[in-house]
């Protein structure tokens, strides 16, 4: 999953992809790149960013699924029931809400009408205050209660099950110490019996693990090396920044893991 954000505040690409002509050109590249699917995003969720209105994220992201036009797969990576509907109704075929269902109470009936593939993940708090020493006592057994809780909500609000994946949230209220070690037990989370995406890329862990305390980004290299302990691990989907670098270290590990 290629990641293409229409922001001008992202972590990673802030600002490359805020025209459309941009936004689109770099979706069509990433599936060149052997992409399976592109995720379309108008709002940044970075630590400590603010919300953007309704209209904001449709000026955003609108004029580049229209571009787009069905010719790329596309997740919405919204948590905002109107951004999903207009999104879905010009081809998007993945709703990713980070808010797993939980800020938007109108989301679940449009995903079920629409019979859309929708990605829940888990997040601590809020955005705006989640890497505020977050604590957990287990964290991959309270990741794996609040994703299996989400998922049994999202089939009672009538999505089919077999269209939902999981995500524990890499950078959503955790530690550095909390994000390796959801990818170090990722299997418990695969257990749940959903398709399991991971976002680590470039994700400011990886910049703190190679010992910069204040890094807010990571390196494609290690980002690629994450992704790929990840899918050793199982998961099935690899949300991503670099998709060629991703592509070819992930082909190699699936041809030596066989
Ligand atoms: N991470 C980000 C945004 N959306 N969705 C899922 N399912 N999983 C993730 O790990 C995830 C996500 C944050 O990364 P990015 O989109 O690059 O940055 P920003 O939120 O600043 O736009």
């Amino acid at each position: 999953m290629g990641v293409v954000n229409v922001t001008p505040d992202s972590f990673s690409d802030g600002g490359l992809n805020l025209d459309a002509d941009d936004a689109a050109a770099t979706a069509r590249r990433m599936l060149e790149e052997g992409a399976a699917i592109v995720d379309v995003g108008g709002e940044s969720t970075r630590p400590g960013a603010e919300p953007v209105s309704v209209d904001e994220e449709l000026r955003r992201v609108v004029p580049v699924l229209e571009q787009l036009d069905g010719e790329v797969p596309v997740s919405i990576d919204t948590s905002k029931a109107e951004v999903a509907r207009r999104a879905l109704g010009l081809g998007a075929e993945v709703v990713n809400d980070v808010t797993a269902l939980r800020s938007d109470p109108d989301l679940a009936a449009v995903v079920a009408e629409q019979d859309a593939y929708l990605c829940l993940m888990h997040m601590l708090g809020e955005p705006r205050t989640m890497q505020r020493d977050p604590r957990y006592g287990d964290v991959v057994a309270e990741v794996k209660a609040f994703l299996e809780e989400r998922l049994a909500a999202a089939v009672a609000a009538g999505i089919t099950e077999e269209r939902i994946c999981l995500d524990p949230g890499i950078g959503f209220g955790k530690t550095v110490e909390h994000n390796f070690e959801l990818i170090r037990r990722l299997d418990e989370l695969a257990a749940l019996g959903r398709p399991v995406v991971v976002g680590f890329s470039r994700k400011s862990s990886l910049g703190k693990l190679l010992g910069d305390p204040d890094a807010t980004t990571g390196t494609t290299a290690a980002s690629v090396g994450a992704a790929v302990a990840a899918y050793e691990r199982g998961a099935t989907i690899l949300r991503v920044h670099d998709v060629r670098e991703h592509v070819e270290a992930l082909t190699a590990a699936a041809a030596a893991l066989r």
